[in-house]
């Protein structure tokens, strides 16, 4: 993982092709249990902001911004293409915890983003909304 994340951060295009095929190798692995699971399940410990009988919110390792954290579904989708229409009801609950905990700390504004799939740099595969903000965003993402 943290040579994911460094990759992730990395310019170079040698880097760039590493990080393709980590990220990759991640997706080959998606069915299986992974970091998040175990957070849910409190094996690992984080730094919860919120968290309800649906949905856990916590803080992310490797900020991309002065506040980043993470919102995702107790029961485990491993990614957004996966949800079907039974998971209409947490997919909103997602959406409206992200909201309710960037109104508290960001009322500037701020980014909401779900990374799927390879090219869309997913490399945990355990659905995750990210929450970005605190500085001023620029459009478009790398
Ligand atoms: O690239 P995607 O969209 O899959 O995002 C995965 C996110 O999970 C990244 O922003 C990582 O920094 C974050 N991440 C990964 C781990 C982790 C975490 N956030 C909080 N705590 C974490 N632990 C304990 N372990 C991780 N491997």
């Amino acid at each position: 993982f943290a040579s994911l994340t460094g990759l992730l951060q990395s310019q170079s295009a040698e880097k760039e092709n590493e990080m393709v095929k980590a990220l990759r190798e991640a997706k080959k692995n998606q069915s299986g249990r992974n970091i998040f699971d175990s957070i849910v399940e409190k094996q690992i410990k984080v730094d919860v902001l919120y968290e309800d009988d649906h949905c856990m919110a916590f803080k992310d390792v490797n900020p991309q911004a002065p506040t980043h954290f993470l919102v995702i579904p107790k029961t485990r989708i491993q990614m957004l293409e996966q949800a079907t229409d039974e998971h209409e009801s947490i997919l909103g609950k997602l959406l409206l915890t992200a909201k309710r905990l960037a109104n508290e700390r960001l009322p500037n504004g701020y980014r909401v983003v779900i990374n799927n799939g390879p090219e869309g740099c997913q490399s945990v595969y355990y659905l995750h909304v990210h929450v970005i903000g605190g500085r001023q965003l620029t459009w478009p993402p790398g």
